[in-house]
């Protein structure tokens, strides 16, 4: 039987386990990658675990998102990274190099090998065939220390694209098509893979826009296959060496399947407050636009900028528009400066950001009450751009400059013929702003700020669990929710104790001092309970506050990683319709959740106000029973070493 691209990255990695579907296997992880707002908890943990070098063949650090320095705070967190990696073996990339995933794709990345990364987005290496999955920082300190990478064994859903793209649409506006046809549970438990042939008429910038935004989709992770094309692009960023042909068999059997007819897309945007609530642009009509933000790691490349800077070229900002662009890395900003592009866009009025995330983690450039922002990123979820009364639509590149010129959502159609960029035989290399590691042996200091604090540490799991439902919330609860982020929350990213007094506020600005109040208690949600980003801070704020357990009808993957990691109980309703029969307030009572999860996956919940008693289920591996009972991996580690 044929092997697809997926299975045949996974089998040449596994370390244990059996590839079916759902059950629990490892992978041996090459390279890794993490960003300033996981990373200085991702390195806190790393330096607990007591290990000298990375193990893994190229670990990058990058400073991407807590680019505002308004106080010492996030300064100070970029130099413990800047020592800490050079300590133990981690390249440094200093805040400008540009935005993680832009800058491994271009600079690092390679087919066929295994990417693990602290941030949501990190499948963005699938353009360049590598199977590169997002995953909480703790569990990426283990994989630096060349601990293997757990997951239960993912279905492969085949996407066939047929045909290729016609007129404005992009690669943006497949991504949402393929969104509005899975919605954003569509890939839970699922490695999303490219392939027929309208991949031969995708650009590798095109194809990561793609893997890119498969996180939204609730993917493990998404893929395309290595090929010429790939093979250009890097010889182009001159690491031809780093190419290998990685396709599927021509008889790969793939768990499920769905055809998307390119030439039958047109320009899209998601509206709010969800990137699946998918809209053709032409149906919703000429809104008026307050904001345009084009940047972000989903469409920030050399190739997206130049369209941009096409459309712009001899034009102004509408005048009631505000647009800000940030070119993903300093490859991009560094060849818009040269060939003329950036003087067009400076020229239209573009307000220019330095290469970094910036407005796509609420960084800045806040839009006014009640405003319509049209972005080119990946998230569009209720208050995350700073405004929780903006209305955020995710468009492609092209929709966004030209609506900022017409100052009403335009469909860039209307423009007449297709932009066609090339991509330059050989890309603006310049790494110097990529510090390797000190040499081993090395003495290297390093500096802590004031700002970063311990981490919480769980419990052994012992006795009952007895305690009130200090909040009850609905479905698609997202970790922006959990744990906001944003320019003043940023800042304190290796600072739980301050963090947790904004857990779940969003939900309910009581929660926090209610959770203090009561010592603790459990946490009740609707289906796909934490999707969207990696950030484990959705886990050791709760964990800070006393949460035991979270009790919903379904968990996105990566938080529910972070939950067990942390020695919190995901426990899943057997049956939703008791969702109804808890309410916030209740009182509800684990009798020995220890011995419970011994004896097996029911664990029986009982509800001491209304006397009714809940099945739910915990779906663990083994190893991750013995983490849970032992209060979280930390602990199961160190009960392991002793
Ligand atoms: C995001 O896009 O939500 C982030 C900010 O990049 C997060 C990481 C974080 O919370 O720091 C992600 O996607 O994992
Ligand atoms: Fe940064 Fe936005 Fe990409 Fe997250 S989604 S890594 S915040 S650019």
């Amino acid at each position: 039987m044929g092997k697809n691209l997926a299975q045949k990255i996974i089998e040449k990695h596994l370390l244990s386990g059996e590839m079916t579907p759902g059950s629990e296997i490892s992978i041996r992880i090459d390279q890794t990658l993490t960003q300033d707002s996981t990373g200085t908890m991702a390195y806190l943990q790393f330096e607990a675990m007591g290990i000298d070098r990375v193990k893994t063949k190229k670990s990058v650090a990058y400073i991407d998102h807590n680019m505002l320095q308004a106080g010492f705070e996030n300064a100070d967190d970029h130099k413990y990274i800047q020592t800490v990696t050079s300590k133990h073996g981690i390249y440094f990339s200093r805040p400008g190099n540009g935005i993680c995933h832009q800058v491994q794709l271009e600079r690092f990345g390679v087919p066929g090998m295994t990417l693990l990364g602290s941030d949501s987005h990190t499948p963005t290496g699938g353009g360049i065939g590598m199977l590169a999955i997002g995953a909480g920082g703790l569990d990426v300190a283990v994989a630096m220390g060349g601990g293997p990478y757990y997951l239960p064994m993912p279905k492969v859903l085949k996407v066939n694209l047929r045909g290729k793209l016609t007129g404005f649409a992009s690669a943006k506006d497949i991504i949402l098509e393929v969104l509005r046809v899975l919605s954003v549970k569509g890939g839970v438990g699922k490695i999303v893979e490219y392939g027929g042939e309208g991949v031969k008429t995708l650009t590798v910038p095109e194809r990561a826009t793609i893997t890119n935004m498969g996180a939204e989709l609730g993917a493990t992770t998404s893929i395309f296959p290595s090929d010429d094309i790939t093979k250009e692009f890097l010889k182009a960023q001159g690491r031809e060496e780093d190419f290998t042909e990685i396709l599927p068999d021509a008889d790969a059997v793939y768990d499920e399947e769905i055809e998307i007819d390119l030439s039958s897309i047109t320009p899209l945007a998601a509206t709010p407050h969800s990137p699946d609530n998918v809209k053709k642009v032409s149906d919703i009509g000429k809104i008026k636009v307050d904001q345009v933000a084009i940047g972000s790691c989903t469409n920030s490349s050399y190739m997206d900028m130049m369209k941009v800077a096409k459309i712009l070229k001899g034009k102004t900002v509408h005048p009631d528009v505000s647009l800000v662009i940030a070119p993903g890395s300093k490859q991009v900003l560094n060849t818009l400066a040269q060939n003329g592009a950036l003087a067009d866009m400076v020229a239209a009025g573009a307000r220019i950001l330095e290469s970094a995330c910036g407005p796509c983690i609420g960084m800045g450039q806040a839009p006014r009450t009640n405003a319509v922002s049209l972005r080119t990123f990946n998230r569009n979820f209720e208050g995350r751009s700073g405004t929780k009364s903006a209305q955020v639509y995710l468009v492609s590149p092209e929709t966004a400059a030209y609506s900022a010129i017409c100052g009403v959502l335009s469909d860039p159609t209307e423009l007449g013929d297709r932009i066609e960029i090339t991509q330059p035989d050989s890309f603006m290399v310049n790494d110097n702003m990529v510090l390797a590691p000190a040499p081993e042996g090395n003495d290297v200091e390093v500096v802590r700020g004031p700002n970063i604090k311990e981490f919480p540490l769980n419990k052994k799991l012992e006795g009952d669990i007895d305690c009130k439902t200090l909040i009850k919330v609905e479905d698609n609860i997202t970790t922006d929710h959990i744990m906001p982020s944003n320019a003043k929350l940023l800042p304190y990213r290796s600072n739980i104790p301050y963090l947790a007094d904004f857990c779940l506020t969003p939900c309910d600005p009581e929660f926090p001092k209610r959770a203090k109040e009561n010592g603790g208690g459990i946490i009740v949600g609707g289906s796909n309970y934490g999707q969207g980003s990696s950030r484990e801070h959705a886990a050791l704020a709760p964990l800070y506050l006393g949460i035991r357990a979270v009790i919903a009808k379904s968990f996105a993957r990566i938080h529910m990683a972070n939950l067990i990691n942390s020695g919190i109980l995901p426990l899943a309703f057997e049956n939703e319709n008791d969702y109804e029969n808890i309410s916030e307030g209740d009182n509800l009572v684990i009798e020995n959740p220890a011995e419970q999860i011994q004896a097996g996956s029911l664990i029986k919940v009982l509800n001491k106000t209304n006397g009714k008693t809940i099945n739910t289920i915990i779906t663990l591996s083994s190893r991750q029973k013995d983490m849970i009972l032992a209060g979280g991996l930390i602990n199961y580690m160190r009960s392991m070493n002793n």
